[in-house]
């Protein structure tokens, strides 16, 4: 696969394409960002950020992870010193999942942003955005009705990190966007450029398909799950046979099929072949070298879910299980 594919591969959009061609023509040593508010245990969310990581790796770029500990504290995630705690944990659990440690630079932001010159530029920045502007920038990350003044400048800070970071590539969930938008309106104000964007999907809601799947709230999958949690999980999971787009809900609600999407997004980006096993009587075992076709049978009712998705449990796991055993071991 060349570096462009490896880099656009499963994302739901980069910003712009121009740049991205610019940046694949010559990947090598290029550097790539994603930052995550420290939590602890790491979760579905974190492991798709980490597959786009592992393929910007393998395109020759490198890579960060910003443990933003700041960033939690400005969104009211806890005191400091328990935010400081739970990001050396996030980092060993990375590292489990796969991500290569010679090539990933682990960086904590308060390691930065409390450098004058990084607060000054805070401040220029600050100067430069509405409130209602960076209110708009959070409505997605900020947790609570109301907009606190932290959670204000905590965009224009993401923004920042980007330029002292010395980042070509920042890239996040498509949660990220709009704090992105702002960094490539904003920054070039104060005479910085403006950042080329990656942007991951969402996964829906595991047991509805409706909305999308969060830490805060419905079902989700983590580090923290067992085999048979995830089994459980992943059987209660909102699949209709044949439907790969349902139909919205009878509110008009969007609705997607979840097990599909995480074929899509976890399973195959980070494994050749997907077995799905089958009793001869039922046909026997089905065998996709691609997420194209195991949505191709499951749209035709070959794959029915009854056998997807006690596979998909069975590759999630997988994926899960190093970093459950890091969790227990940082436990212990
Ligand atoms: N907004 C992210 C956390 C975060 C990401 C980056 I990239 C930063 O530079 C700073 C913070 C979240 O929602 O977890």
């Amino acid at each position: 696969m060349d570096a462009h594919d490896l880099i656009t591969r499963y994302a739901a959009e980069v910003v712009t394409e121009e740049e991205v061609e610019e940046l694949a023509a010559d990947p090598d040593g290029k550097r790539a960002y994603v930052g995550y508010e420290p939590s602890g245990v790491l979760h579905i969310g974190h492991m798709l950020g980490a597959n786009k990581l592992i393929d910007l790796q393998e395109a020759g770029m490198e890579v960060v992870i910003l443990l933003a500990d700041v960033h939690a504290y400005l969104n009211g995630k806890g005191t400091f010193d328990e935010i400081r705690e739970t990001a050396t944990r996030m980092q060993e659990q990375f590292v489990a999942y796969g991500l290569d440690e010679e090539n990933t630079e682990f960086v904590l932001g308060s390691e930065f942003q409390f450098d004058e010159e990084y607060t000054l530029d805070l401040h220029a920045l600050e100067l430069e955005t509405t409130l209602s502007r960076a209110e708009r920038a959070m409505s997605e990350i900020g947790s609570g009705d109301s907009v606190t003044v932290s959670q204000a400048v905590y965009p224009l800070m993401q923004a920042l990190d980007i330029e002292y970071l010395d980042i070509d590539l920042a890239v996040g969930g498509m949660e990220q966007r709009k704090v992105h938008m702002l960094a490539r309106d904003t920054l070039p104000s104060i005479g910085y450029d403006s950042p080329t964007c990656l942007h991951t999907p969402l996964i829906s809601e595991l047991s509805t398909g409706i909305g999308k799947m969060s830490s805060s709230s419905g079902v989700t999958i983590s580090m923290e799950d067992s085999t048979e949690e995830i089994q459980e999980k992943v059987n209660g999971a909102y699949c209709p046979a044949g439907e790969v787009d349902p139909e919205p809900t009878e509110d008009g609600e969007e609705r997607n099929n979840p097990v599909l999407e995480i074929f899509e997004y976890h399973v195959f980006p980070r494994f050749d072949t997907v077995v799905v096993e089958r009793p001869e009587e039922y046909g026997g075992d089905l065998t996709y070298g691609s997420y194209e076709e195991l949505e191709a049978d499951f749209a035709s009712g070959e794959l029915h879910p009854a056998d997807a998705k006690p596979t998909l449990a069975t590759y999630l796991d997988e994926l899960v299980e190093p970093g459950r055993e890091m969790l227990q071991k940082q436990r212990a």
